[in-house]
């Protein structure tokens, strides 16, 4: 009797289920693989304080998923080769990231004001329900303020989803006002250890959302008198400045270990963008006008990235843009705190001590 054709044929039907896996396991393992292609961003520009912003460059602890974590990575805004915002969700999955840390430094005659900026081309997370708790592009801002006098970080003011944080530590003079103080800031030496007088303020960020908290704000994260360091839930990286001789690039361990980011000047770079208008609206890099204005400027202030991908019922345009720093994020005052933090400041907290509301050489202007 001749065997059945199932039977007959069954070797053979094995072998091309075989193939099949392996075709299916060699593709998947293709494109994770590292075929993505190279980081396509504009090489780092530096403003006139850059020193300023090397030498009080944060410790960004950032916690990361240990599954799709490598959404949790720091990039380049322009990771994909241009400044559009709406194909960022897309080329996620075809550029490497380049960790990069934005900055802008204004100076009065007491104080340096740094303005941070941190962007990841996902606000993610592992099952969204479309309520906007995902979207394409994510950007969020913190501020590091420095008394010149004694060369001391004397407040730190953290952004997470559209609400704000401020920090300061006893006896630097400043105080809550109308604004509460949230904490004390963690200082760190250039080593990463804990010291009162490190010029390096500590932040931490979450996994998924991205939002930014003080160091000290809560357990995530632990930063032991050596400058070893563990978080909350077991995933998570130092993002640090390069150091003079060392490559920054996607970290191949995306669960541990610390990680060179480079500085890239925010009012080289976007500013003259956005003042001429080529930065804001549908296809450009953001969006969401609002209009800032005070005695040094008035400008339409892009309150987002702009994006393209349904998210939810407020809209595709979410990720905080890098120019919308405030204690609220509502009109007429954001933007306050990146134009203007010498006014701002004193109008929502208690300082005591030299605080000059006039800067040197503004560069805001048209
Ligand atoms: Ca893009
Ligand atoms: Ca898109
Ligand atoms: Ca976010
Ligand atoms: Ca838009």
């Amino acid at each position: 009797m001749k065997p059945h054709l199932y039977q007959r044929y069954r070797p053979l039907l094995k072998l091309a289920i075989l193939a099949v896996f392996v075709l299916f396991i060699s593709a998947a393992s293709f494109a994770q693989s590292g075929q993505l292609l190279s980081n396509a961003g504009a090489a780092p520009i530096q403003e006139r304080l850059h020193h300023i912003a090397e030498r009080y460059a944060p410790f960004i602890y950032h916690a990361t998923d240990d599954e799709g974590g490598r959404q949790d990575i720091l990039s380049n805004i322009d990771f994909d080769g241009d400044l559009v915002g709406n194909n960022n969700w897309e080329n996620f999955d075809r550029y490497k990231l380049n960790p990069t840390v934005y900055y802008a430094v204004l100076e009065t005659e007491t104080h340096y004001f740094l303005s941070f900026h941190l962007f990841h081309p996902r606000d993610w997370n592992h099952f969204t329900i479309y309520l906007n708790d995902t979207h394409e592009n994510d950007g969020e801002n913190f501020q590091v303020v420095v008394r010149k006098s004694d060369e001391r970080v004397v407040l730190l003011w953290t952004q997470a989803h559209y609400l704000s944080d401020v920090y300061a530590n006893p006896g630097d003079g400043i105080k809550s006002g109308k604004t509460s103080l949230d904490g004390e800031i963690l200082l760190l030496d250039d080593n990463g250890a804990p010291s009162d007088s490190g010029t390096h303020a500590a932040v931490f960020v979450e996994a998924q959302g991205h939002g930014i908290y003080g160091a000290l704000d809560g357990d995530d994260v632990v930063v032991q008198p050596d400058g070893s360091f563990m978080f909350d839930d077991g995933s998570g990286i130092l993002f640090r400045a390069a150091r003079s001789d060392e490559i920054v690039e996607e970290p191949s361990n995306i669960t541990s270990g610390t990680v060179p980011y480079k500085l890239d000047s925010m009012t080289m770079k976007l500013w003259p963008l956005l003042r001429d208008g080529q930065l804001t609206g549908d296809g450009k890099l953001l969006d969401g006008t609002v209009t800032y204005s005070d005695e040094l400027i008035t400008i339409d202030l892009p309150r987002y990235y702009d994006a393209n991908r349904f998210s939810g019922p407020f809209g595709h345009d979410r990720g905080i843009s890098p120019f919308a720093l405030d204690f609220s994020f509502s009109k007429p005052t954001l933007g306050a705190l990146f134009f203007n933090p010498a006014k701002r400041y004193p109008e929502q907290l208690k300082i005591t001590g030299e605080w000059s509301t006039q800067f040197i050489q503004y560069p805001f202007t048209r």
